[in-house]
């Protein structure tokens, strides 16, 4: 009896641990942090989000000459995302990977010029679009499939910029709901002109992002909820939203 209590004890005990290490397995697989693959896939991803921490102070600073009662706000912003460059360029550096900073400009080049063309035509709703709403909400999605993946030191810092980026996201909902009446038709415009590029760069950063273990699949999910959420947010219609939405498949 004593010994077939054991035998018992011991199948029981070895389901159990059996059980643990399944569930282990399962929520937390994380990619080996020190292989070249890895290092080599993150000194690209590392570096477009510096570079896209960078552009967003500078987009932020740009949009405050359009905005000069609100500068004081901007300003702050700004300085956020100075201080979220500062953070990924220390996860690149606890990695010991150097970032891609050329590949990093290319990547953003062609959204850089649309917003440098609306900043020079003075299209406020065109500029926040492109920054305050798809950007953010890129990063927002991006970080959020990142965080569940990364580092332990790159979690932290990411977790601290996903807050920041939120509110970046809701100054611009605010102002674009508190003047859609008079926007909408360039809002509608700049998404048009500017949602298919974001599919694009999501469709390029995939490679790299699955070696990061994350899912391209999740990554547009995600994307597409932040973003739809967004234009609720600023008032828009499920109808209008799903307008909006199919400039990314065409
Ligand atoms: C706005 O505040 C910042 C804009 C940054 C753009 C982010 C693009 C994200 C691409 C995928 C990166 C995954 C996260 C990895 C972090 C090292
Ligand atoms: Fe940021
Ligand atoms: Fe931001």
């Amino acid at each position: 009896m004593n010994k077939s209590f054991t035998v018992m004890q011991t199948l029981e005990s070895n389901k159990n641990s059996n059980l643990d290490s399944l569930v282990e397995d399962t929520s937390t697989q994380l990619p080996d942090f020190t292989t070249d693959a890895y290092k080599d896939a993150y000194s690209r991803i590392n570096a477009i989000v510096i570079e896209g921490e960078q552009e967003a102070y500078d987009n932020y600073i740009s949009i405050a000459t359009l905005l000069p009662n609100d500068s004081e706000e901007l300003t702050k912003l700004a300085k956020m995302e100075l201080k979220h460059k500062r953070g990924f360029t220390a996860c690149g550096k606890n990695l010991g990977v150097e970032a891609d900073m050329v590949f990093a400009k290319e990547f953003f080049s062609k959204l850089h010029g649309n917003f440098q063309t609306a900043l020079e035509k003075e299209n406020l709703t065109t500029c926040l679009l492109i920054q305050a709403i798809l950007i953010e909400a890129f990063a927002i999605s991006a970080y959020h499939v990142y965080i569940r993946v990364a580092d332990p030191f790159a979690k932290k810092i990411t977790q601290g910029v996903v807050n920041d980026e939120y509110l970046h996201l809701n100054y611009g909902e605010k102002w674009l709901k508190e003047n859609l009446h008079t926007c909408k038709n360039e809002l509608i415009a700049a998404n048009k002109a500017n949602l298919p590029l974001i599919k694009k760069m999501l469709d390029q950063v995939a490679e790299d992002a699955a070696i990061l273990s994350m899912d391209k699949e999740e990554l547009m999910e995600e994307f597409m909820i932040a973003y739809q959420d967004a234009l609720l947010e600023m008032g828009l219609d499920n109808r209008e939203i799903a307008r909006m939405a199919m400039a990314a498949i065409v």
